[in-house]
């Protein structure tokens, strides 16, 4: 039966009446919707959702209201390629990929699904119909910020790729209540606040109760004053519910599924308890439950040895694989066909109790053999490496797998044992190996090592630029490299230019588009095209236009939500991630505090005028990296109070870095700034954002920095300072009190810091960023960067001094990011790690 428009015909009514309606109706029928209510009818498109769910009058809803209303109107219109993409799915059996993933970015959905579904006519349509104040309603939508930065943001782009390229692809990952903290700035500090996101509900999530799924554990939780308690040795059980978002391909073809994990009790209510009288008790299991998937872990650079951590890192792994292995047995018999049929990819290491947990399905439940369930497990799993920073790579206290999961204890140590009895026999006499192997520290406490466990099972270990794969196989897990030599591949980053480009910059993408045609948007690579216009006189002012009109629509945003002014004309300067020490905002911040010596000291200095703008979060307990905040927030303030340089120079710190900020300050931004330590950042993905939109990077050779030079020519970039190689030769002879003592710049900047120029009336806080760069030997290699720095920023001054050269240099560059493009990335994943193919879903179904 075709089911399709059948829903849409019932509730849609009014025939289109002008050309333009007749357009929209027919982009409809793809979509197997029937014909719109043009007409003001409760019954339209849109109105019934206010109407017959709210039961509100259209007139008098608000603007929340409105904005749900709306996006059901759009959710009503995938309604039926989700379901068609799911039964197809269904039929046809393709071989799947399911990224795991503790986090996923994915911003606001609206404004995302209308672009990728195609409706942009449809919807402006409506919107001048209706009357609808559009910017308002859009702005009603949180960001849903389910992750903490480029990891979480990877994923969700590789999910947008996917569902673009027509893969059968699930995300799996849990339905935190509270995302990413609220950052909000008071007198120059961070202040956090918790960022409740789904409180008012959410409507693009579908509750599917039917599909639950059980987790048994070896252990009860009690919540005791606000914290959790476990009780040792009493098993319990939780339930997994899934909620699933849809994720639109480019095109509303395919539409795929992000599937969320929220925890509850086994049954909503406890009845015993509750028949008792105890309603109180009842209730308070389930909230207990609920509580463990309530907040997202808001740090991204040191193991926060969290037991509840923990727990939903094998909470999203116990749900996701009971799910997997559910649905591979519905449709397939033998158990040997499981890596033919499943493709699992883990985000990081926060996932890789899936090795232990897949065993144990396949042991335990399955009753294979160790060594076919071994072979299926190897087969099936594949990793992704995302930093090398030792204290970021987890490890957990053995004692915690006693208490959780003491049964996938029992497979790590026999993992361990087989592993070990193939150290020995491959490296005999070698006991250093087995210690530097081992899935198991030994040291005041036993712990797992989670990379370890992740790559012993599986095919695949990846890092995510060849810098940093390189790096991962040459020295952070050499040894492991050295044993599965094969294993070890690089998967460079990618950001999808859909909503990178098309959606975030209409200006830029017009522009692109009137030039080369459509074609970018689902092949990135047709930007090459571009390169040519570089030398276009008609097309570089049109780019500069394009340009100044984008910073325009920033600085009015910028000066009606929250009253700051920028001036358009001033070069846009940028560095917009994570606050952390190894990103170096610090640097950046002493290079500010460098022209700012030059400007008081002759105040005539022909300077082109800049805007420097910040932005990002430090984790809660990162002290040093909250302190940089209250710098270049105390750096901005006094700035601004002299009036001797407040015309050429502005520190902005744009409070509360999230997805939407960024899809406004990139297209408006001139300069980007990538400085991390040669050697620590793993790609970035913020840099590709920005080169795609003509923005000139200013970088280290670190992470894909080094590739996008290679694409664009260094002569392109401004690259500067030390490189990998560079920083650990001079590692054991460093001494950033040379640059100190012999640089007269360096020198004047830091000592106008600790002279409390700029915290007049708190002396001496800074005191720990003197210790950093001065006591502590400067681990980050500030210093020994920073007269570099200078000087690649003096050349982009003197560049933006003659735009016709300025702008070839960004058209070079945008022309040469096609290989930024996440669908290039997934293309390799697909073909390399998962050997999974398009699965088309058909036009009628
Ligand atoms: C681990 C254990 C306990 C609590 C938290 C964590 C945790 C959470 C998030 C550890 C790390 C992260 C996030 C890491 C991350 O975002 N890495 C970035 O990944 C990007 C995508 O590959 C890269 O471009 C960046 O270079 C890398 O820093």
């Amino acid at each position: 039966m075709n089911t399709k428009g059948m829903i849409a015909h019932e509730v849609i009514q009014g025939a289109p009446r002008t050309p333009e309606e007749w357009r929209v109706s027919e982009l409809l029928k793809q979509y197997g919707c029937g014909p719109i209510g043009f007409v003001g009818s409760e019954n339209a498109f849109y109105e019934r959702h206010l109407v017959f769910d709210r039961i509100i009058n259209p007139r008098v809803a608000t603007a929340r209201e409105r904005f749900e209303a709306f996006s059901h109107s759009i959710r009503d219109i995938l309604a039926q390629r989700w379901v068609l993409t799911r039964s197809t799915y269904n039929s046809l059996n393709p071989k799947r990929v399911y990224y795991l993933s503790m986090e996923f970015l994915i911003g606001r959905s609206l404004t995302n699904n209308i672009a990728n579904l195609l409706l942009s006519p449809l919807v402006q349509h409506a919107v001048k119909e209706k009357g609808l104040d559009w910017l308002e309603l859009i702005e009603e939508e949180p960001d849903a910020g389910l992750g903490n930065g480029g990891l979480g943001r990877l994923a969700a782009c590789f999910l947008d790729s996917m569902a673009t390229m027509e893969l059968p692809a699930v995300g799996y990952g849990l339905r935190y209540e509270y995302g990413m903290f609220k950052q909000s700035i008071v007198n120059g500090w961070q202040k956090e606040n918790p960022d409740n996101w789904i409180r008012s509900g959410d409507p693009w999530e579908v509750a599917r109760p039917t599909e639950m799924v059980e987790v048994k554990l070896g252990c009860t939780f009690k919540l005791v004053a606000g914290s959790f308690q476990v009780l040792r040795g009493q098993p319990s059980n939780l339930i997994g519910i899934p909620f699933d978002r849809p994720v639109v391909g480019y095109g509303g073809k395919t539409i795929n599924t992000l599937r969320l994990w929220a925890a509850a009790a086994p049954d909503y209510f406890n009845f015993e308890e509750f028949g008792a009288g105890g309603f109180a008790g009842a209730v308070e299991e389930t909230l207990e439950a609920e509580s463990l998937t309530r907040v997202l872990y808001p740090d991204d650079s040191t193991m926060a040895g969290q037991g509840l951590r923990f727990f939903q890192e094998y909470f999203l792994v116990a749900c996701s694989l009971a799910d997997i292995v559910r649905r591979f047995r519905r449709f397939n018999k033998d158990w040997d066909e499981l890596p033919e049929k499943a493709a699992i990819q883990l985000n990081d290491t926060h996932p890789s109790l899936a090795v232990p947990e897949l065993m144990r399905i396949l042991v335990d439940e399955a009753h294979l053999g160790w060594d076919q369930a071994w072979d299926l497990t190897r087969k099936t799993l594949a990793y992704t490496n995302h930093t090398l920073l030792p204290e970021a790579l987890e490890k957990w206290p053995v004692e915690l797998f006693e208490i959780l999961i003491p049964r996938h204890l029992q497979i790590i140590y026999e993992i361990n044992r087989r592993l070990m009895d193939e150290v020995r026999h491959r490296f005999p006499g070698d006991e250093g190996r087995e210690t530097r192997v081992s899935l198991i520290e030994d040291g005041s406490q036993l712990k797992v090592r989670m990379a370890h466990l992740a790559i012993v099972g599986s095919h695949s270990t990846n890092g995510v630029a060849a810098v940093h794969s390189k790096l991962l196989r040459t020295t952070t897990v050499r040894d492991l490299a050295e044993m599965y030599p094969r294993r070890f591949n690089n998967k460079t980053n990618g950001v999808t230019p859909r909503r990178w480009l098309l959606l975030c910059n209409p200006e830029l993408s017009g522009l692109i588009t009137n030039a080369i045609g459509e074609g970018w948007i689902t092949d990135l690579n047709h930007l090459s095209r571009l390169k040519v216009l570089a030398d276009d006189a008609g097309f570089r002012d049109a780019f500069l236009a394009s340009k100044r009109e984008a910073k325009v629509r920033f600085t009015d945003w910028l000066r009606s939500s929250s009253g700051v002014n920028v001036d358009p004309d001033t070069i846009f300067d940028c560095q917009i991630k994570r606050i952390h020490e190894y990103k170096r905002q610090l640097l950046n911040a002493l290079r500010i505090v460098v022209v700012y010596n030059r400007l008081r000291e002759n105040p005539n200095l022909a300077t082109v005028p800049r805007t420097f703008f910040f932005a990002g979060k430090a984790a809660p307990a990162y002290r040093l990296a909250k302190l940089i905040i209250k710098f270049i927030n105390n750096l901005a303030g006094t700035i601004d109070s002299d009036p001797a340089v407040r015309d050429k120079i502005k520190v902005v710190f744009l409070p509360e870095y999230n997805v939407s900020l960024a899809e406004r300050l990139i297209p408006a931004s001139d300069v980007s700034n990538q400085i991390s330590t040669a050697g620590y950042e793993a790609s970035g993905t913020s840099n590709m954002k920005f080169m795609m939109n003509g923005v000139l990077t200013v970088g280290t050779r670190d992470g894909a920095n080094i590739e996008m030079a290679e694409e664009a020519g260094e002569e392109n970039l401004f690259m500067f300072g030390l490189t990998v190689e560079q920083v650990e030769n001079s590692r054991s002879w460093y001494n950033s009190h040379w640059h100190y003592d012999n640089e007269p710049e360096t020198r004047a900047a830091l000592d106008l810091i600790f002279s409390d120029y700029f915290s007049r009336n708190e002396p001496g806080i800074f005191t720990p960023i003197r210790d950093c760069l001065l006591t502590n030997g400067d681990h980050y290699m500030h210093l020994a960067d920073l007269t570099s720095y200078c000087q690649a920023q003096e050349a982009v001054s003197a560049l933006y001094a003659t735009p016709e050269t300025w702008a070839a240099k960004a058209i070079r560059n945008i022309s040469s990011s096609g290989k930024f493009s996440s669908d290039r990335t997934i293309a390799e994943y697909a073909g390399e790690i998962w050997n999974v193919q398009s699965c088309p879903v058909p036009e009628n179904g």
